[in-house]
């Protein structure tokens, strides 16, 4: 019976799907409850012989929270970084490699930039 197999299999496909849909629910639950939880605190160091700073930053900056309410410095050059969903931290130095904690993207910004200097970036 073809007909009848199609239709488990389109069952089948179904049970999955809405099992994946479950999955991701509950996954972007977890993402949202980390997010959720307490602002990275400040920090204030030398990494490198560079000064990195942050700090929470409800409602400054200079592009308006995107910055997920956190503000990075480094030589007092403000260093772009965004949060993302999952709660990991990246910068505009490293776009593509999410880092646990803004500190980390601080440093990683200095190892990055080599001792370059840290243009600000110009929003539009
Ligand atoms: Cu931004």
């Amino acid at each position: 019976m073809p007909e009848l197999t199609r239709r488990r299999a389109l069952g089948a496909a179904a049970g999955a799907a809405a099992a994946l849909a479950v999955a991701g629910t509950a996954a972007a639950a977890a993402a949202r409850k980390e997010h959720t939880a307490a602002d990275p605190a400040s920090f204030d160091e030398v990494y490198k012989g560079r000064r990195i700073q942050g700090t929470p930053s409800h409602g400054g900056g200079h592009h308006g929270g995107h910055g997920g309410g956190y503000s990075v410095h480094i030589d007092g050059e403000e260093l772009h970084v965004m949060r993302n969903a999952d709660g990991t931290w990246i910068s505009v130095v490293n776009h593509y490699e999410p880092f646990a904690t803004p500190r980390a993207v601080a440093r990683a910004a200095v190892a990055e930039l080599q001792g370059a200097d840290l243009v600000p970036l110009v929003t539009v």
